[in-house]
């Protein structure tokens, strides 16, 4: 039968009734087939285990047993437990698809089969039923189901807190429920993986990482152990040795799978051929002899077409030299970037093998003031025999990754039959279904990334774009609109925070969720000040605490809370910069309709109210007139001054005065005026206890025009700095780049 009209009859199915069980299923199964009358039914209270020995325990049978049906010898319901050849399933022989990992399975009123194509198959078979029983029904069904993409799955890869012990057992379990296979463990501040790689784990880190491989067995998915040489590697054969060695200790561990990674070095560690003879080594030495080894894996060092040196045939050279088998990782066009079928032309051409995805979402350590939410999307649906693997790189917040990741598998399980949008409300209901319509509206604010280095990008806020159109244009009833979105954001903070079903979700969201409340109170705000801009009467003024200007007030607190909250440390994470949401539209919108309220309050009572909306605590000056107009931008504890993009004549005497409302500890600072040897000209200033302190200026060497402070500036608290033109003569300069960190 035609795969894709069974696929699209399976999904209008899915949409029309709310009761077919089989639409719980993640990831969407390839063919299946119900009959017309839909036969919804109450699963038995308990079932029988009919399968041979070999089935009568294990990994298979554990899953099925986590299922609410009791398993006991007489109950009538059968369960028919088998595997290709098994005689339990000879009946069913023709029907299992000859596709590794796959399964049939038959549901009837009386019965269930399962025929798995291998064991891995089976249980993937006991999982569609562990998925379709959710809410305790079952559906008259059968079921032909197998993986599009061979390895599937997550590599721990991201900068940032690694994963804790019992988020790594709960996301392995999470992959066995939604098929994916591959766990690749290798975070990058894991001292173990990447600095100090030739040592061996400590007893408590090795205990634990014996534990993951068989939360991981039992979960069907295979734990990759990934080493990290490459900061300091010598091409030789003692750190040859120290590798293999320290593969071996992780071997006696439990690992049967093992990856190389190369990415983000730079140097001796960076040479094609010495990093395929090294993994062909470990091949023909390791791999190979063991015999119950999973092929390598290997991540590049040029791991995406933008930092591929052609001409030194980095990729041709790993192409060429590399053992077939070894699997080579690509995180596509850029480190950043979604994957299409040009993108695994290129590359598998060059490494003449399928690439492996590592795709860099939802990974969130390049923009850690955002949270990632959204649905994984954009990847395209017609690459599935193009590429040997795929995982996702994830956030180090483990809970709130499984969004995303739910996506991916059902991506890579079914590729053509992925909707992204369907599969997004369905994860949010598979984690956390108590107040899964809160997550929903809390995560709509939290899907872009903001603007990165990367130009990865996420749509957010399209449900807005109509309010959001009109109420610009002035439309009041949008803006009624926008502020019940606002009041709905609310509503969903407070939803969450009182929410105790999944307290490590919660744990994630945190600085968010207060952030939310924050972005939507001041949303209210925003949005009655409009309403209030255009009166003219003073009824509203007079006697009331609700007038304009002090919804004005009440605008400019909270954007001074959102400020605050950002920069607060005991308020986020440890890794954590700031802690924005909804800037892809939300706050945008509201910041302009705050604007225009205040304009349109100022045109009307002829006040003078400051109309830009963001908060900033620093306020430069400058008697340099090019100087007096950058922007001061913050960044966690970096404070910056823009650079100007002109050559600065700074006249003698002339001065760039910064102040800032609160004191501020100084950790460092340094900048650069784009000319070698200029710091004798400069003077710098601070202002503590009431008196302006000179700190001494340095360049570190002769050919450097970066301008450093000396030591005497640590610990130093001010309100104010001043940088004067001490030299009785013009400077001609580039403002190029100031910056201080704070404690
Ligand atoms: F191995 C790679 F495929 C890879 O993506 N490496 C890192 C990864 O650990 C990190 O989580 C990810 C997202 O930030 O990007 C890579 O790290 C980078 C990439 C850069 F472009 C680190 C610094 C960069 F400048």
């Amino acid at each position: 039968m035609n795969k894709k009209i069974l696929t699209l009859g399976f999904m209008l199915m899915a949409g029309l009734g709310a009761t077919a069980q089989v639409s719980l299923v993640n990831p969407v199964p390839q063919e299946v087939t119900t009959s017309s009358d839909k036969v919804v039914f109450d699963a038995p209270a308990a079932w029988s285990v009919n399968a041979t020995k070999a089935y009568q325990s294990g990994y298979v049978y554990d899953a099925l047993k986590t299922a609410s049906p009791e398993i006991t010898k007489n109950a009538k319901f059968k369960v028919t437990l088998g595997v290709k050849g098994d005689s339990k399933v000879n009946k069913y022989k023709k029907n299992i698809p000859a596709k590794t990992e796959g399964y049939f399975m038959k549901v009837t009123e009386k019965e269930i089969v399962i025929a798995g194509n291998d064991e891995k198959g089976l249980f993937y078979g006991v999982q569609t039923l562990l998925g379709m029983i959710n809410e305790g029904k079952l559906e008259a069904c059968t079921i032909t189901d197998w993986p599009d993409v061979p390895f599937r799955g997550t590599v721990e890869g991201f900068y940032g807190t690694p994963w804790s012990h019992e988020a790594r057992k709960s996301q392995l379990a999470f992959y066995g429920r939604n098929k994916m296979n591959v766990y690749i463990y290798g975070p990058k501040d894991d001292p173990w993986h990447r600095d100090k790689w030739r040592e061996p784990y400590p007893e408590a880190e090795a205990n634990r990482i014996a534990e993951l491989v068989n939360v991981a067995k039992a979960n069907g998915v295979n734990f990759y152990w990934a080493i990290h040489p490459g900061v300091d590697i010598k091409w030789n054969d003692e750190d040859r040795d120290f590798l293999m060695a320290k593969l071996e200790v992780m071997y006696n561990l439990g690992v049967r799978s093992f990856a190389v990674f190369f990415d983000d070095i730079w140097g001796e560690g960076a040479k094609a051929d010495k990093q395929a003879a090294l993994l062909n080594y470990i091949d023909d030495n390791f791999v190979q002899v063991k015999k119950d080894v999973a092929p390598l894996i290997l991540c590049p060092t040029e791991y995406n077409k933008g930092w591929a040196n052609e001409e030194k045939g980095y990729l041709r050279t790993l192409g060429a030299n590399l053992n077939k088998g070894i699997e080579v990782m690509w995180t596509g066009n850029s480190v950043v970037a979604c994957i299409d079928k040009p993108t695994m032309e290129w590359i598998n051409e060059r490494i003449q093998r399928k690439g492996y995805i590592w795709l860099n979402f939802p990974v969130n350590d390049f923009v850690r003031d955002h949270i990632l939410m959204g649905p994984a999307y954009g990847n395209g649906l017609d690459i599935a025999t193009d590429v040997s693997g795929f995982v996702s790189n994830p956030m180090e917040y483990a809970e709130t990754s499984k969004i995303s990741l739910y996506g991916i598998a059902d991506y890579c399980w079914n590729m053509e039959a992925y909707d992204y949008q369907s599969n997004w409300e369905k994860s949010l209901k598979d984690i956390l279904p108590s107040n899964h319509k809160a997550l929903r509206t809390f995560a709509l604010y939290n899907k872009d990334l903001g603007p990165n280095g990367h130009g990865f990008r996420r749509e957010e806020g399209e449900e807005l774009k109509d309010i959001v159109e009109k109420a610009i244009a002035g439309d009041n009833f949008a803006v009624a609109m926008l502020n019940v979105a606002c009041c709905e954001l609310e509503l969903a903070c407070d939803l969450l925070l009182n929410d105790n079903s999944n307290p490590q979700l919660l744990h994630e969201l945190r600085p968010w969720i207060i952030q939310g409340k924050n972005l939507a109170a001041y949303g209210r705000a925003v949005c009655t000040m409009k309403m209030f801009a255009g009166m003219t009467d003073d009824k509203a003024a007079t006697s009331q605490l609700i007038n304009f200007e002090n919804l004005y007030k009440q605008a400019r607190s909270l954007q001074k809370q959102m400020f605050d909250l950002e920069n607060n440390k005991a308020m986020r994470h440890p890794y954590q910069i700031g802690t924005k949401l909804g800037t892809k539209v939300m706050l945008p919108t509201l910041n302009k309709v705050f604007a225009q309220a205040t304009e349109e309050y100022n045109n009307v009572h002829g006040t003078a109210l400051n109309t830009t909306a963001e908060y900033n605590p620093f306020k430069l000056t400058s008697t340099v007139t090019q100087l007096a107009l950058l922007p001061v931008k913050l960044n966690g504890d970096v404070v910056e001054i823009a650079s100007a993009l002109e050559v600065i004549n700074w006249q003698a005497g002339g001065e760039l005065l910064l102040e800032s409302e609160t004191a501020v500890t100084f950790q460092g600072m340094d900048f650069n005026f784009g000319v070698n040897g200029v710091a004798k000209h400069f003077s710098l200033e601070l202002f503590v206890d009431g008196a302006w302190r000179e700190v001494s200026l340095l360049h570190y060497s002769e050919n450097d025009p970066v301008i450093h402070t000396g030591n005497e500036l640590g610990g130093m608290t001010a309100t104010k700095l001043r940088i004067t033109n001490k030299s009785g003569e013009e400077q001609k300069v580039y403002f190029k780049n100031f910056r201080f960190v704070r404690r």
